[in-house]
C-alpha cells in the first residue's frame, strides 16, 4: 500500500536539501524543510481528531504554509477544499455546509464570523494568516516532523473544488488522487518540465490553474518556484530573469505587454510561457512574440477535468487555438441536442474522457448524471470545433458563464440577487469585453411598472453578498429584455448591444 499522490508529488523529495520555494523577501524553503512543515501540520490535523476522508475547508492568503497544508492533507488522507479569498461570509456558509467540512481554516480577521458558521455544523476552526501566523502553525510547530503517511488508493478523493452552475448553486467537484496525479505527470512530459525549471508563480493557489497545474507540475518534476503572494507587475519584472517558465491567465500577459518596462531582454532566460483559464486573444499572442520572441503555449482545462488540451511544445503553437487533446484524453465534438458526434470541422459541444475527469459532484447525483455520461464523457459546456490539422478551437460557451481575469462568474447567482431588490421586475447579467479582465460583468435591470429602482442602493446591496470580482461594473435600466419567440432572454442580443461599453469599438 501507499499513497500515490503524496508519494509521487511530495514523498519523492524527502530529505532533499534542494530549493523548492524562493520567496520574494529572498528566503528559500528547501524540499526537506517543506516536507517537515507538512508533516507537522498533518500531525496537528490528526491531533484535532480528523480522519481520512474528512473535508478541510481553507480560505487563507497564499503562503508556503498554505501549500504545506495541501501537502499535509494529501499525507493524512484528508480532502483539501481551498476557497477563493474574495468570497464573503454568505458565499462561504454554503461551501462549509454543503461540503460538511470538519475543519475550517481561515484568516484571523474572519475567525469570529466563520466560527459561528462552522460551529453551527460542528466543524472546528483554526487560523492561518498570510505571514504564517495563527493557531494552525502554533500547534504544528510543537509537533514531530515525521508523520506516518496514510494509505490511499487511486480512486480516493484528494480535493473538492467548488464550481458554480447555471442554476446559481455551486457544486463540489470531487477530484481523486489519480485525477490530479495523472494530469500532473502528463503535463510534465508534454511541457518538458525538469529539475532545472524555476517557475514564476503568481497565480492564486485556491483554483486548478495555480494549484493542480502550476504547483503539481513543479512537484512532479522536482523543479522550484518563485512563489509570489499575488500578481504584482514590479515583482514580475524584477524576478522574471531568474525564472525559466511562467503560467498565467491572459490578464497576466496583457498587463505585462501594457508596461513599458517589460522588454524582451527580461525573458532571455525563459524557456516557456503558458496561458489558460480564459481565451488568449490571437492579438496578444502575436504582440508577445513580436516583443519577446516567445510563442505563448495556450492550453485548455477546467475544474472538473484539470487540463484537456495543449498546444505542442515542439511544433506549431497556433494562436487562437488550444492545441491537441493531451495523451490519454479523448475529445469529441457533439450535437448539443442529440449528443451524436459531429463530422470533423463542425461546431458543437466539447466532450472529454480520460483519467483527468473528475468522479462527480459531491452529493448531487442528478447534476452529475446531467453532465457526466455513463460512458465517462464529460459535457464541458464549451462550444468548439477541431480543424483539419487536429487543433481544437473554442468558439463560445454553451453555458451562461462570464470569465473575468480568469475567475468564473455565473450570471444566475447575480440575477437572483438583483431580482430580489426593491422595484425590480427582472434582470439579466451578461459579460462584455474588458481591456484588462477580458470580460466584465454588466447588470441590466427591468423595473416594476411605474417604479424607478435606485441603482446605487441596489449596487451596494448586492456588493455586500458577493465577492468583489463578481460585482457588476455597471447597472443599467431597460424597459424590457429582448426575448425570442419561446420567451427566452436573448443574451446574445444584449452582449452585442453593450459590447463596446468598456472597450473602444
Ligand atoms: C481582482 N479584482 C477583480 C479580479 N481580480 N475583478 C474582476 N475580475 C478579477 N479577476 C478586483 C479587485 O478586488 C480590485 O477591486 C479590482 O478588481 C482591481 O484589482 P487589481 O489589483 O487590478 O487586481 P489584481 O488583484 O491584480 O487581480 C487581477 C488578477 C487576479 C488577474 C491578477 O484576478 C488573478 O490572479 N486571476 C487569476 C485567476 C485564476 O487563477 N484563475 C484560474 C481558475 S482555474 P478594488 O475594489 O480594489 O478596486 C481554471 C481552469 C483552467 O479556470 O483552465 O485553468
Ligand atoms: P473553471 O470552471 O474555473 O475551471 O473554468 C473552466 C472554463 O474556463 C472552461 O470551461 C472554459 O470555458 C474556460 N477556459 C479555460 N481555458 C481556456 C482557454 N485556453 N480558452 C478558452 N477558454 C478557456
Amino acid at each position: 500500500m501507499g499513497n500515490p499522490l503524496y508519494d509521487r508529488l511530495f514523498g519523492i523529495h524527502a530529505g532533499k536539501e534542494t530549493p523548492f520555494l524562493y520567496l520574494p523577501d529572498g528566503h528559500t524553503i528547501t524540499h526537506a524543510a517543506f516536507l517537515n512543515m507538512a508533516a507537522q501540520i498533518a500531525n496537528a490535523l490528526t491531533a484535532l481528531g480528523l480522519n481520512p476522508g474528512d473535508r478541510v475547508a481553507v480560505q487563507v492568503e497564499k503562503s508556503p504554509q498554505m501549500l504545506a497544508l495541501y501537502a499535509a492533507c494529501a499525507q493524512a488522507g484528508l480532502i483539501f477544499l481551498p476557497l477563493n479569498t474574495a468570497y464573503k461570509t454568505a458565499e462561504l456558509t454554503y461551501f462549509i455546509e454543503n461540503s460538511g467540512a470538519s475543519l475550517v481554516i481561515c484568516d484571523t480577521a474572519n475567525e469570529t464570523e466563520l466560527t459561528l458558521v462552522a460551529h453551527a455544523q460542528n466543524a472546528k476552526v483554526e487560523t492561518l494568516n498570510g505571514d504564517g501566523s495563527g493557531s494552525l502553525m502554533r500547534n504544528a510547530q510543537t509537533m514531530p516532523t515525521h508523520f506516518e503517511t496514510v494509505n490511499r488508493v487511486d480512486d480516493d478523493l484528494a480535493a473538492f473544488l467548488y464550481t458554480s452552475g447555471t442554476t446559481g448553486r455551486s457544486k463540489g467537484a470531487m477530484l481523486t488522487q489519480a485525477n490530479l496525479l495523472s494530469n500532473a505527470e502528463t503535463l510534465v512530459r508534454e511541457w518538458r518540465f525538469t529539475r532545472q525549471d524555476v517557475l514564476l508563480h503568481a497565480l492564486p493557489i485556491f483554483h486548478t490553474h495555480g494549484l493542480f497545474v502550476a504547483t503539481n507540475v513543479i512537484l512532479a518534476s522536482g523543479g522550484s518556484m518563485i512563489f509570489l503572494p499575488n500578481f504584482d507587475l514590479d515583482d514580475m519584472l524584477r524576478l522574471m530573469p531568474q525564472a525559466t517558465s511562467m503560467m498565467g491567465v491572459p490578464t497576466f500577459y496583457t498587463r505585462l505587454l501594457g508596461d513599458a518596462h517589460f522588454i524582451g531582454d527580461l525573458t532571455r532566460h525563459m524557456r516557456l510561457f503558458i496561458s489558460g483559464s480564459a481565451p488568449l486573444l490571437a492579438e496578444t499572442h502575436e504582440q508577445f512574440e513580436a516583443l519577446t520572441g516567445h510563442r505563448i503555449l495556450e492550453r485548455y482545462g477546467m475544474t472538473e477535468t484539470n487540463m484537456n488540451t495543449s498546444n505542442p511544445y515542439d511544433g506549431e503553437r497556433r494562436a487562437g487555438t488550444v492545441g491537441f487533446p493531451l495523451p490519454d484524453v479523448e475529445l469529441k465534438v457533439t450535437d448539443q441536442d442529440s449528443g451524436e458526434t459531429l463530422p470533423q470541422g463542425e461546431i458543437g459541444m466539447i466532450e472529454v474522457r480520460g483519467p483527468n475527469v473528475f468522479s462527480g459532484y459531491w452529493q448531487m447525483p442528478e447534476k452529475t448524471a446531467a453532465e457526466l455520461r455513463e460512458d465517462g464523457f464529460f459535457i464541458t459546456g464549451d462550444l468548439g470545433r477541431v480543424d483539419k490539422d487536429g487543433y481544437v478551437h473554442i468558439v463560445g460557451r454553451g453555458k451562461d458563464l462570464i470569465i473575468s481575469g480568469g475567475f468564473n462568474i455565473y450570471p444566475k447567482e447575480i440575477e437572483l440577487l438583483l431580482d430580489d431588490q426593491p422595484g425590480v421586475l427582472e434582470s439579466a447579467v451578461i459579460g462584455v469585453p474588458h481591456p484588462d479582465f477580458g470580460e466584465t460583468v454588466l447588470g441590466i435591470i427591468v423595473p416594476l411598472p411605474g417604479q424607478t429602482p435606485d441603482l446605487d442602493t441596489i449596487m451596494a446591496s448586492v456588493q455586500n453578498d458577493l465577492a468583489r470580482f463578481k460585482h457588476p461594473r455597471e447597472l443599467i435600466l431597460m424597459d424590457a429584455l429582448p426575448r425570442n419567440t419561446m420567451g427566452k432572454v436573448q443574451k446574445n442580443a444584449l452582449r452585442e448591444q453593450f459590447r463596446d461599453r468598456f472597450v473602444k469599438g
